[in-house]
């Protein structure tokens, strides 16, 4: 054995004596992104906590589970429902629950919530649809199998990284734009028939009618509402807790924005001052802007307008991250070629750079969350229908928090 042999040996050895119950990661863990494996392996280790429980709450059509991390007592406490990756290439949309079920388990300042409510983490909604990011960084929908171009063949055509750089470009034309692949079934046109898919955030029950039903669209709203095992997953689990929601929340990425209902319609909700007191303790200590959700664009059959519509449950979407808003950004990582525009930036067009941006949206994200949560613990609590009334006590903590926040 040489001395790298040796070396190994008593790190193994080190690394084997003094294994912790826990291997729960480090902050630095979460400074990368990680395969969807990956993230299964984490909330494994999440999961053997005492006061945090995995349950699979579907299949996708790829085979899929979706998990939900139940964080403290479901049964008791007002859950705060945290949602992540409805879109395959917004992963930074994923990594923030992810960092706020670490901190739920780890962290006593994050654990102190658990005596107000309970948490329903479901990081990672569309688990094909990030594993298909990583390979096509423009890929948004699920992944229904779907023969978009009706040639018989199936999600046959998506866009590739032709010349190896790692990367898939949007070329634009005047009015012509195509993305970087080549014609993979000799069919004479090229990307015709993407992996997938419906819109996941099209095609919840609320105006789902009024969405667009053209299947190549990127916003297809699918063939019928609730129709994928994903958001009807998700459904199904909203269903069982509905009269015990305090809170959910949507993460979302391409834009930095704290988002409120409606984004079907431009009217006033009920609730519009306390939605909009919510949304702008959170934009304040995450840095972001409020905005009715319907004035960045109408969407139709979205998660938070459903669950605020159908429950009355206060309900955001946050985007957390992105340039949609910053034509300088797209126009400065743009090529120009004669007339042609090259853009090759769709990964980070979406997610922070690994590192030190990246744990900074996380941190921010986590502090705001837990400012709105303490701050209007008082009326999230006793806004949660069907939960018990808030002992002394814990109206005191209550009114403590309030103050800190
Ligand atoms: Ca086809
Ligand atoms: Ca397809
Ligand atoms: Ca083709
Ligand atoms: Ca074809
Ligand atoms: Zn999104």
């Amino acid at each position: 054995m040489g001395v790298r042999g040796a070396l190994a040996l008593i790190v193994l050895l080190v690394l084997c004596s003094c294994e912790p119950i826990l291997a729960l990661p480090t902050p630095a863990y979460f400074a990368t992104y990680h395969s969807y494996r990956e993230v299964e392996g984490l909330l494994r280790e999440l999961a053997r906590c005492g006061w945090v429980r995995l349950r699979v709450i579907g299949t996708t059509w790829q085979g899929r589970p979706i998990y939900a991390v139940v964080v403290g007592d479901v049964g008791r406490k007002p859950v705060v429902l945290l949602v992540g990756l409805h879109h395959g290439r917004e992963l930074i949309s994923a990594q923030v629950p992810l960092y706020l079920a670490w901190l739920l388990a780890n962290d006593p300042e994050y654990r102190e919530l658990l005596g107000l409510y309970s948490f329903i983490v479901v990081p990672v909604l569309n688990p094909d649809g990030y594993e298909e990011a990583m390979r096509n960084p423009w890929h948004r929908k699920n992944c229904r199998p779907m023969d978009d171009d009706g040639d018989g063949l199936v999600d046959e055509d998506p866009p590739e990284d032709v010349d190896g750089d790692g990367r898939v470009a949007l070329y634009r034309s005047g009015e012509r734009w195509w993305y970087e692949g080549v014609d993979n079934d000799g069919d004479g046109r090229v990307n015709e028939d993407w992996v997938g898919g419906v819109d996941l955030n099209r095609n919840y029950p609320l105006a789902w009618e009024l969405g667009v039903s053209a299947t190549w669209s990127q916003i297809y709203r699918g063939p019928a509402p609730l129709s994928e095992p994903e958001s009807g997953a998700l459904a199904s689990l909203i269903e069982e807790c509905a009269d015990r929601l305090a809170l959910v929340i949507s993460y979302h990425s391409g834009a930095r924005l704290v988002l409120y209902p409606w984004s079907w319609s431009s009217e006033e909700p009920p609730d519009a001052r306390l939605l909009r007191e919510l949304g702008s303790a959170y934009a304040r200590v995450a840095g972001y802007r409020l905005m009715q959700s319907s004035r960045l664009y109408f969407s139709f059959g979205e998660l938070m307008d459903y669950v605020y519509g159908k429950y009355g449950v206060p309900a955001l979407t946050i985007e957390v991250y992105g340039w949609a808003l910053d034509p300088r950004w797209r126009m400065e990582h743009e090529l120009r070629v004669g007339n042609l525009t090259i853009f090759k930036y769709a990964f980070e067009y979406f997610n922070p750079s690994p590192g030190g941006e990246l744990l900074e949206v996380l941190r921010a994200n986590a502090a705001a969350l837990r400012a709105v949560l303490l701050r209007y613990a008082g009326v999230l609590v006793a806004g949660a229908a069907g939960s018990p009334a808030l002992e002394p006590w814990e109206l005191l903590r209550c009114w403590r928090w309030r103050r800190e926040a």
